[in-house]
């Protein structure tokens, strides 16, 4: 007979060998030399993130879950993200790529005897199953800004994998959604993090919503069009931007001199595809496009409406397709591609009101900063969201080709400094439209 325990173990057992599986291929294509080298001094040396995964692995799942010893309760200082900025991590004495990779395997196989010895019923089955979930969430959320690192460093392309699916259906125009209460957040999901609770009722006025991520031929229009050349596109802070960093295109952009454009994506020149999602923009360049569209960004729960509402129900459902895992069929996820599918690509993946692409492809800047929902419980450390609350970041949605659908869903929260283009970072837009759409307050 299986147990519901052993099905979750069983679970538990899965994704953390799926994440490991990821760190190490990350890791493994490069020699030591790039291992410890900064690509940009946004990210940290690729292999301060492998360790680090250790390190949080060890102090919730070894220390806290388990009871165990400390593996090296030394180096907790040196992975700490707290102690040290991304661009001060070379000059620690990190463990060498030899060392690193042999701490992430001895603490691997306690957790390993961790995870077969734990319970996993009743209140054990709540603790304990969070903290590992919430660690296989961890090492994907730190696999994504490793791909990131590769997507930054300069030299011959080490990452390959299959183009992503071409479009099948046309995904141009909006969709209206109409004013009324949705549940935005949710209290029952048990892989959600502390910032994605508790579940709440919100009032969304009536909205437009594009059916597609903006694609790159439509940001091209607005380069073409002088919008990064006319200031009153661009907030202040935005223009104020664009003018320091001298932004003129998204990044990795790059014009030949017959005018055409190219992309670099992980080491390789590739023509610029007009029907796939931009990519690498930061918030104030998505602003600026969506003025200069007539339009706007959504907020954080016009996105989460647009993508988890069923009319017919009165639901939140779990993804925009339903409460289903996603499958290759429904979202660009988990790296499977190295870049986001044309528009139109996953019509099954549509939301209830047709909304395509919503997870997958490419995080969405949204308009909204970071807050706390009401009734927010920091859970089980402060410094997973609660010291960002209020800072200087917008809320990004529905994660990119280079998210794990075990660190992604309908109510995932990320969030960034709005310079920040170095993320797999794009954008829909929305707009107002009158109360005829009104519907039930
Ligand atoms: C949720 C992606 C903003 O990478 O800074 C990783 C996730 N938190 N380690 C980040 C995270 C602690 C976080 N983001
Ligand atoms: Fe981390």
């Amino acid at each position: 007979m299986t147990t519901e325990a052993e099905v979750v173990r069983r679970q538990l057992e899965t994704v953390l060998t799926r994440s490991r599986a990821r760190s190490e291929a990350l890791t493994d294509c490069l020699d030591e030399d790039e291992l410890v080298a900064q690509h940009s001094k946004l990210m940290s040396p690729l292999i301060w993130d492998l360790a680090h995964i250790g390190n949080q692995e060890e102090l919730w799942l070894v220390r806290d879950v388990g009871g165990r010893e400390p593996v090296r309760r030394d180096i907790d200082e040196l992975y700490d993200a707290f102690k040290h900025a991304r661009s001060n991590r070379p000059s620690l004495p990190l463990l060498a790529p030899t060392e690193a990779r042999n701490y992430v395997r001895t603490v691997r196989d306690k957790v390993w005897d961790v995870l077969d010895t734990s319970p996993l019923r009743g209140r054990r089955l709540e603790h304990d199953g969070f903290a590992f979930a919430m660690i296989a969430q961890h090492e994907q959320q730190h696999d994504e800004t490793m791909l990131a690192t590769h997507q930054l460093r300069s030299g011959p392309a080490v990452l390959a994998a299959p183009a992503p699916p071409p479009a099948r259906v046309a995904a141009t125009g909006e969709a209206v959604i109409a004013a009324g209460d949705f549940m935005m957040g949710t209290s029952t999901d048990p892989w959600s993090l502390d910032n994605e609770r508790p579940a709440h009722r919100v009032h969304v006025p009536a909205f437009a919503i594009d059916i597609a991520p903006v694609t790159n031929a439509q940001y091209l229009a607005f380069i073409d069009d002088a919008g990064y050349e006319r200031p009153e596109l661009w907030s202040e802070r935005g223009w104020a931007h664009r003018q320091s960093a001298e932004l003129s295109a998204p990044q990795f952009w790059e014009r030949d001199a017959g005018g055409r454009w190219w992309r670099r994506r992980f080491g390789t020149m590739v023509p610029l595809r007009p029907e796939q999602p931009v990519v690498h923009v930061c918030f104030f360049e998505a602003e600026a496009y969506a003025r200069w569209a007539g339009k706007r960004l959504p907020t954080e729960a016009e996105w989460e409406k647009a993508a988890r509402h069923d009319p017919a129900t009165g639901r939140s459902r779990r993804f925009p397709w339903g409460d289903d895992d996603p499958t290759d069929a429904l979202a660009n996820l988990g790296q499977h591609h190295l870049e986001p599918a044309d528009v139109g690509a996953y019509p099954l993946g549509a939301s209830p009101a047709g909304v395509q692409q919503l997870v997958g492809d490419v995080w969405e800047w949204t308009s909204s900063g970071f807050e706390a929902y009401p009734g927010f419980e920091a859970f089980p450390y402060d410094e997973y969201s609660k010291v960002f609350f209020g800072g200087d970041y917008r809320m990004l949605r529905g994660g990119s080709f280079g998210t794990d659908p075990v660190a992604c869903r309908g109510t995932f929260r990320n969030w960034d400094h709005p310079i920040r283009r170095q993320i797999f970072s794009g954008f829909r837009c929305a707009r107002d439209v009158s109360a005829e759409y009104g519907g039930r307050g």
